[in-house]
């Protein structure tokens, strides 16, 4: 299939100012009307080109006269004499037979759209590109029993009732223009939880958060972050909503994680319902980080939006650091940063470092929908963390308020964005620029010696080529380290922001008379891969004394990883996990920072440190030492789990961090094996009173050969039995299980009559789940890869989105072992050869055999 290229960018010939919808709603056959006013734009006499996928047009006119229309393949062409002119349609479209979920679709008997970021020429013939602004009326007529709610973007306007059939209908105008892939519908027997926000200049906000009806007292902790998000962006941004109401709809059936419609988001249900017996802490961290990312959305997205699909990270990446923000302000802005560290290195940088690197702003697609990507997402947000760095709180806020007053009510380009924040605090973002062009993650090796007392480092950036780009210039980043004192245990002098712009930077620290070890790129200031020199004893000693959050816990990783590379005796671990533990207790350190610190690298982490993954050495290795600090501190642990276990369901930042811990020593315990510590897993888990304490006991029990094990999980599908969000984890924690029969009750869980492969969490929480399982995803004998490549076909016949994304972790094949990478090429290969096989899961195994 042919790519789509930025450098064949051409501004609309044809804009819409107005658009009017009428739909009238049934689940086998929707009518929709359009009109559409459409102008001239320049100087040209091209036709009028609308895109359009699956509609049966029943007739289109243009300025009140019927024309014939002959769409050619998916595009439609019209030529139109005058400069302006009233063009319009009516076509059938069919939301039962909608798997794809893109467009109009139903969703346990309601009607739901998803149109970014192109799904809305799958509900009528429009020019569906981000560059095309329209102010929108829109009536929906349906069924008033099927369908007692009808909600669309903006604010409400005429209702009728009584119509024939018993049907009824409402009218919803926005008065905001706004490009396609921001217009959403919702329709079908929701009830909301009401609340309200007075705006900053006064105006009243009707909040409405709308799901079942059994529900609604689940969407509390999402009211409450949409409130904050909010006053948030008000007190740190200056932005202000701007319409009368704003509402969102809780779905169980949407392919990515919620979507941020004008005046009208759309959710993954997962993002929304939450509550102490059913969310996990973590779970409720993503319900407001996901609300706040949407709400943000409203001014990075949607009053600026963007030019072509190729700008999305600056919708995404802004709003991704803006989300990202507002969390760390909420609880502990440490913990919340190794976190999003932790996730990018877990997903981004392999991305980075494989067939699929991409560049945050790509120059060529085939298929948009593969593009919304950790690279353009976290990396994208990681290059605007830079920039706030580099410019300062104070110049950043100018940055923007400069970009909103220069482009709101346009789409524009990230060159927009970056010319705006120069423009504002007078900085030179020349070079920097690069970080748009360039895939791949830059790394900085560091040179350290004395000269005359003066500590002098040697700051070198290097990148490897990615597909498609040979040669890498060196970029523009800020590189914070500090000196720490290796007899004090103290920082010496002041923490520096090193600019660095050349291959290689040198920087000078004055004379101390005390030997130091260096803090580098303290608060993850770069979104780079650290090569330095450091011994265990050094870096457990770093791992004792950083002062700085990011850094302390990078020193443990890097010890682990050491020890974790070898067979050497894990003593040097085990012991820099007690002092951590043991500063924990002392109340030097909070406990959600423990929990964090004492966790190893993942096997897959470990694996991508290497050229080449050893997948059973590495498993062995890290059960080993698992063991090793689970016996060793066995005593600890003990007291861990009695300091920290029963802090009740308060959401605060010391009981999540305490439930952390908790359970983090449960789990080293359990590794340990006692019968004690089973009983206390299984009391744990039949008493728990959070999600958070009944899945902490649940993982830890699920990698044993206990009846322990089998007891909670049974309980745990029969206790939850009908709830969603709940059964995808039963899913998922037996997915990860590090048991050795893991693939054979994959493969048993894959024909349970709860599995589902049309809904795409169910089918991420094990399928996506197991791929992510290192040890067993790659068994020796390809058996895991068939699984993958079994249920990659048949998904994709119902939804190649959600297809297309099981073939991510096939594209590691050069990482693995020539046997595997040859078990994992074939199912490539057998996707490529299989006929018929969908634009987005083509693109995605072709570009992950090359
Ligand atoms: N634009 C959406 C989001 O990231 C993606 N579905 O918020
Ligand atoms: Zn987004």
């Amino acid at each position: 299939p042919g790519a789509i290229r930025l450098a064949d960018y051409a501004p609309p010939d044809w804009l819409v100012p107005e658009v009017s919808l009428d739909f009238r709603l049934s689940a086998g056959s929707t009518r929709v009307t359009s009109r559409l006013v459409v102008r001239r734009n320049g100087n040209h006499d091209r036709p009028l080109v609308l895109d359009g996928q699956n509609l049966k047009t029943s007739f289109a006119m243009l300025d009140g006269e019927p024309i014939d229309v002959v769409p050619v393949g998916e595009r439609l062409e019209i030529a139109i004499v005058g400069d302006a002119a009233i063009v319009e349609f009516e076509v059938e479209i069919s939301p039962a037979l909608n798997t794809r979920l893109m467009g109009l679709y139903e969703s346990e008997g309601r009607l739901v759209t998803q149109c970014e970021a192109e799904g809305f020429r799958a509900i009528t013939w429009f020019p569906d590109r981000p560059d095309v602004l329209s102010v929108y009326t829109v009536r929906i007529e349906g069924d008033a029993a099927l369908y007692p709610v009808l909600l669309s973007n903006g604010d409400r306007g005429a209702v009728e009732t009584g119509l024939a059939g018993g049907r009824h209908a409402v009218t919803w105008t926005d008065p905001w223009p706004k490009p396609c892939y921001l217009f959403a519908l919702v329709a079908g027997d929701l009830s909301a939880l009401r609340d309200g926000f007075t705006t900053m200049s006064g105006r009243q906000v009707e909040l409405a958060i709308w799901t079942s009806a059994a529900d609604v007292p689940r969407c509390a902790h999402a009211m409450a972050a949409l409130k904050a998000s909010m006053a948030w962006d008000e007190a740190i941004y200056g932005r202000e909503y701007d319409l009368g109401a704003f509402n969102i709809v809780a779905v169980n059936d949407f392919n990515a994680g919620a979507m941020e419609n004008k005046g009208l988001n759309i959710f993954n249900s997962k993002y929304i319902l939450a509550d102490p017996e059913t969310a996990t802490d973590s779970d409720f961290d993503g319900v407001a980080g996901v609300v706040a990312h949407e709400y943000f959305h409203n001014w990075t997205g949607n009053r600026v939006t963007c030019r072509d699909w190729f700008q999305l990270s600056l919708k995404e990446g802004l709003t991704v650091f803006r989300d990202q923000q507002f969390s760390a302000d909420q609880g502990s802005a440490a913990v919340r940063r190794i976190e999003d560290v932790r996730g990018l290195r877990a997903v981004q940088f392999p991305e980075d470092a494989g067939p699929l690197a991409h560049s945050i702003r790509p120059d060529h697609y085939v298929e948009i929908a593969n593009f919304y990507t950790a690279t353009i997402y976290n990396k994208g947000a990681e290059v605007i963390r830079m920039l706030h760095t580099l410019v300062g709180a104070a110049g950043f806020r100018a940055g923007t308020d400069l970009y909103f007053e220069r482009h709101d009510g346009q789409a524009v380009t990230c060159e927009d964005w970056v010319a705006a924040m120069e423009a504002a605090t007078g900085s030179d973002l020349g070079q920097f620029r690069r970080w748009y062009e360039q895939a791949g993650t830059p790394r900085v090796a560091v040179h350290e010696r004395r000269e005359a007392g003066k500590v002098i480092v040697e700051l070198v950036q290097s990148q490897s080529p990615t597909p498609g780009q040979a040669v890498k210039l060196p970029v523009h980043m800020p590189f914070r380290m500090a000196l720490i004192g290796r007899d004090s245990g103290r920082r010496i002098g002041e923490e520096r922001v090193v600019e660095m712009r050349e291959a290689v930077t040198r920087v000078e620290f004055d004379a101390v008379d005390e030997p130091v070890l260096l803090s580098l790129n303290r608060g993850f200031s770069a979104p780079v891969i650290i090569e330095a020199e450091a011994s265990r004893t050094e870096l457990a000693f770093l791992a004792g004394h950083d002062d700085d959050p990011s850094a302390r816990w990078e020193a443990m990783q890097r010890l682990a990883l050491s020890v974790l590379a070898t067979d050497d005796d894990p003593a040097a671990l085990v012991s820099a996990v007690a002092a951590t533990l043991m500063d924990g207790t002392a109340g030097k350190l909070d406990a959600a920072f423990v929990g964090e610190a004492m966790l190893l690298p993942t096997e897959s982490f470990i694996g991508d440190q290497a050229a080449m993954v050893d997948v059973e050495g590495i498993h062995r290795r890290r059960e080993a030492a698992r063991l090793a600090i689970a016996t060793g501190l066995e005593a600890e642990w003990w007291a861990a789990l009695r300091t920290y276990s029963g802090s009740g369901t308060a959401l605060t930042p010391a009981a999540k961090g305490a439930r952390r811990l908790a359970n983090v020593a449960l789990a080293y315990l359990v590794g340990a094996g006692s019968a004690e510590a089973l009983a206390a897993a299984r009391i744990q888990y039949e008493t728990a009173a959070t999600m958070t304490d009944r899945m902490g006991a649940l993982s830890a029990l699920v990698g044993t050969d206990t009846p322990e094990r089998d007891a909670c999980l049974a309980d745990f599908h029969a206790r939850f039995a009908g709830n969603n969000d709940v059964i995808d984890k039963w899913f998922t924690v037996q997915a990860l299980s590090g048991r050795p029969d893991t693939l054979a009750r994959v493969e048993a869980l894959a024909r349970h009559p709860d599995f589902s492969i049309t809904n795409p969490n169910r089918l991420r929480s094990l399928v996506g789940a197991f791929a992510a399982n290192q040890r067993w995803f790659h068994a020796a004998d390809g058996a895991g890869y068939r699984l993958l490549g079994d249920q990659l076909l048949a998904v994709d016949r119902i939804n190649p989105q959600s297809a297309a994304r099981l073939a991510v972790p096939l594209g590691r094949w050069r990482r693995f072992d020539a046997a595997r990478g040859a078990l994992m090429r074939a199912q490539l290969e057998r996707v490529t050869a299989t006929p018929r096989v969908s634009r987005d899961v083509l693109e995605m195994a072709s570009r992950a055999l090359v």
